[in-house]
């Protein structure tokens, strides 16, 4: 199989880390991230230049001594270089990584001065109190080393949604093509559209469940077969996932669907409200005293109770119920109903595309606008753009804006809240603009009550529009800071700004509860897709399933609207 250029940014990437665990010069470290970052958002495959004998060392970023080892790594599927480094550094070091908190060169630190090579090691020494004294650490870190290592066991037994999803549409399709199949549809929480997910539950249904088991035991990609009965099957796949799968019969599928969609809450809730009707629901259908009356759909089920579908993303037993009794269900947004993206990168800071190649892309996706929105000066490692950088920007945007037609683009700015909540330039500047998204990059751990005054004074701003990625959480990485979101909230109605439901699907920030409440105070959100390459689009889906599990609808969504709905709402700038 061919080698991707994602292949060959992860191997750059991992070089990366375990030259700077090495102590390497900055530069040669600096030169592979670099090429990684290239290699992901080059838009073709290196793999074809190779072998079209194309000079690689003309691409961005690539040098001769690269270009050498992107070669070698496609012409033979491996790196010399990085065996090497394997050899120089304790795998259990490398493995010290992945605990969130410790990049290379705290791991260097730690291996150099206290002899920590593993996990284990570096528990003692934090229980020790030995962290807190060297560069770089304090006792903050090292109480932060403490948590980590007790959560990062737990995070181990959950995935990504974005991650899963690749497994859950090829599992589909492959157990399509077994004999006799009819359906094959995912249940449980990734139906749902949570942003984590445990397991993936999937229900087929087939002629003879026998020869569906045995496809799915020899799915490629299975490491572990837990347990196999004529049903029902448990495997694990070489991500780690941990994969369900159940055979029901046909007439059984909604029944089942149902039952194992979930979540437990709701479906606690369901079989209490069949209890009040003489009713038994289970996975096999509804019966009425040992009669079956429904079961076929989960519109049949839904129906014997009195009530309308409901979407699976609504099914938390949080309020659906009683919501779908009364006819309220919310009519939830969808990907169709989106116009624009409000937050986007570009090669001007830490992006890989021209701000020509996003507008394109969006416009090939059908959106109507997007907004350019670069980092600030503020945060370096991104390139972030000063004052005379930014109005360079906007004035390509605005010739930009008379030569593309069919999307227009709109001058932005993803502008640092600094500690104070001030924003990393100057009013004259953002005056400039049509909107600027505020975000918090730095000391996540101030006190509640600090850090959401920070974000209040951002709100009070005159120029400020959208807060970004409101809780500053990563999935599986890092906690939310601590704030007042509800405030927050409110006083983004008082100001006349926005919150942003990021869709990066390693951030989904806002959370559903949160969409929730900006919703009942009429605080629109904007689903953005945060894109620093022209995949961007491709993350949207993601924010939208989160909105959903927000009860967002069309209404609630500000980048729904037309331009010209748009403007007014962005009055402080785009005036
Ligand atoms: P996950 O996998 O942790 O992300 O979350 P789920 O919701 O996919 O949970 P999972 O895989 O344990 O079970 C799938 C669904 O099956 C769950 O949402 C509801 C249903 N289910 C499983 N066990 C029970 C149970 O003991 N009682 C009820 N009422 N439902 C269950
Ligand atoms: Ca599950
Ligand atoms: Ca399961």
């Amino acid at each position: 199989m061919a080698v991707r250029n994602e292949d060959i940014a992860a191997v750059f990437d991992e070089m990366a880390d375990l030259l700077e665990i090495e102590g390497a010069n900055p530069f040669r470290v600096r030169a592979y991230r670099t090429a990684a970052r290239n290699l992901r958002g080059l838009g073709r495959e290196v793999a074809e230049l190779v072998s079209g004998g194309a000079d690689l060392s003309a691409l961005p970023g690539i040098g001769k001594a690269l270009a050498a080892k992107i070669r070698e790594m496609v012409q033979t599927g491996n790196v010399r270089a990085l065996e090497r480094l394997h050899q120089e550094v304790p795998a259990s070091l490398e493995a010290l990584l992945h605990i969130p908190g410790l990049g290379p060169k705290r791991v260097r630190a730690l291996y150099e001065q206290l002899g920590v090579e593993t996990l284990g090691q570096l528990e003692q020494a934090a229980r020790a109190g030995r962290l807190r004294n060297l560069a770089g650490f304090g006792p903050k870190t090292e109480q932060n080393v403490l948590e980590l290592i007790g959560a990062h066991s737990d995070q181990q037994r959950r995935f990504r949604r974005a991650g899963v999803q690749a497994h859950a549409e090829a599992l589909v399709a492959y157990l399509k093509q077994a004999e006799g199949v009819t359906e094959v549809v995912v249940a449980g929480s990734y139906r749902r559209g949570k942003e984590t997910v445990g397991d993936l539950d999937l229900l087929v249904t087939a002629a003879q469940p026998g020869a569906v088991m045995e496809r799915f035991g020899a799915y490629e990609e299975v490491a572990e077969v837990v347990s196999r009965g004529p049903t029902r099957s448990t495997v694990i796949l070489r991500s780690g996932l941990q994969v369900d799968l159940r055979v029901v019969a046909p007439e059984n599928l909604g029944a089942a669907l149902h039952y194992f969609t979930g979540s437990k809450a709701h479906n606690i809730q369901i079989r209490r409200l069949g209890q009040q009707r003489g009713l038994k629901i289970n996975e096999y259908g509804v019966f009425r005293d040992e009669r079956r009356i429904a079961g076929e759909t989960e519109e049949s089920v839904f129906r014997t109770l009195g009530l309308p579908f409901i979407p699976p993303e609504l099914r938390q037993g949080s309020g659906e119920i009683e919501a779908a009794r009364e006819g309220r269900l919310p009519e939830l947004v969808t990907l169709a109903d989106l116009r624009g993206d409000l937050h986007l990168h570009t090669r001007d800071s830490d992006g890989n595309a021209t701000i020509e190649e996003m507008a394109l892309a969006a416009k090939k996706h059908g959106l109507e606008y997007i907004a350019i929105t670069d980092h600030s000066w503020r945060l370096r490692i991104a390139h972030g753009l000063d004052a005379g950088r930014l109005l360079r920007q906007i004035e390509e945007i605005e010739r930009l804006n008379e030569r593309i037609k069919g999307i227009r683009i709109l001058k932005g700015i993803e502008v640092d809240i600094l500690e104070d909540g001030m924003l990393d330039l100057p009013d004259e500047v953002l005056s400039r603009l049509d909107l600027v998204i505020g975000a918090v990059h730095s000391r996540f751990r101030l006190s509640e009550k600090k850090q959401t005054a920070r974000i209040l004074r951002a709100m009070d701003q005159r120029y400020f529009s959208i807060l970004a990625h409101p809780s500053g959480r990563l999935l599986l990485e890092r906690e939310a800071y601590q704030v007042d979101m509800p405030r927050i909230i409110r006083h983004a109605r008082e100001r006349g700004c926005f919150l942003e439901l990021n869709a990066q699907p390693k951030r989904l920030d806002l959370n559903d509860s949160h969409c929730r409440l900006a919703k009942e105070e009429g605080v629109p959100v904007a689903i953005n897709s945060d894109g620093h390459n022209e995949n961007a689009c491709a993350n949207l889906v993601h924010g939208i399933g989160q909105a959903r599990r927000g009860w967002l609808e069309k209404g609630d969504v500000l980048n729904t609207r037309p331009l010209g709905g748009l403007r007014p709402l962005l009055a402080k700038t785009m005036g």
